[in-house]
This record gives C-alpha cells, structure tokens and sequence, in this order.
C-alpha cells in the first residue's frame, strides 16, 4: 500500500497539477491513490479468478501459509468448506512449509497421510491442493511451526 502511493506522488504526469494549487495537489493525490489501489485490487482479482480455474475443481478455498506479516499461522486457521471443495494452501511468508493431518483428528475412514503434503514447500507462491469429501472436523499443523502455533481447522460440511 505504501508503495503504491508514493509511486502515484512520484508518478511523472502528476507534476503539471502539483504546480496549479495545494488544494488541488491534495485532491490529485487522494483520486491517484484510490485508482492505483483499484488497479492493483483489479488485478488480485483476475488472478484468483484464474488460479480458481487452473485447480479445476469446484469451489476452491485459499489458505496462506504464513501471514502477510511474516506471523507462523495459516491464514485464515479456522474455515469451513463444502465437501469436495478444493483447499488451496500457498507459500507466502517464513517457508518452509508443509501440512499434516492429525491422524487423530480427522473423520473415521479418512487416512490422514493420503491428504497430507509431508514434504516441504519451499518455494515463494508454491502451492498445495487438497479436495476432502468426507464431512467432519479436520485439524491440521505445519511440522516445523506447530510450536509457534501454526496450527489448523476445517470443517467439512
Ligand atoms: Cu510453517
């Protein structure tokens, strides 16, 4: 966000209106601002649309491994999907990553280690996908945060 405004303030085409009048300087800033944010929102949109498309599924939920802030949690922890919707778990901050499935807390019938991604994801934007179709409670960690609390539910329903 800060830098998408300073860009916009340091953005040549915005000199001409800095040299008519402070007010008007102020006013050009907040609409430039607003349209680079709207840019930028524009774009995340387009491209959770098409990651949306590429998993192929039906609806897909996303979870960040690691907060946008560098926190050791899955973002959002506590969720709910529908049975065969697709999770998506992302790379995204302090990886290494990876998601375990407590054997002891998954519906019966389900084999934890079927729908687990033991191995870790190491690389930025890297991805693990998951489809669960039995409904229930699933709690899930992060072998190398767990201590730190990286910890998880979903409830399938
Ligand atoms: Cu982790």
């Amino acid at each position: 966000m800060a830098s998408l405004s300073s860009a916009a303030i340091t953005a040549p085409s915005f000199r001409p209106a800095r040299a008519v009048a402070a007010c008007s300087t102020r006013r050009s800033v907040v609409v430039r601002a607003s349209l680079s944010l709207g840019k930028a929102a524009g774009t995340a949109a387009v491209a959770v649309a098409a990651s949306a498309l590429l998993a192929g599924g039906a609806m897909a939920q996303e979870v960040l491994l690691g907060a946008n802030g560098g926190v050791l949690v899955f973002e959002p922890s506590e969720f709910t999907v529908k049975a065969g919707d697709t999770i998506t778990f992302k790379n995204n901050a302090g990886y290494p990553h990876n998601v375990v499935f407590d054997e002891d807390e998954v519906p019966s019938g389900v084999d934890a280690a079927k729908i687990s991604q033991e191995e870790y994801l190491n690389a930025p934007g890297e991805t693990y996908s998951v489809t669960l179709t039995v409904p229930g409670t699933y709690s899930f960690y992060c072998e190398p945060h767990q201590g730190a609390g990286m910890v998880g539910k979903v409830t399938v329903n």
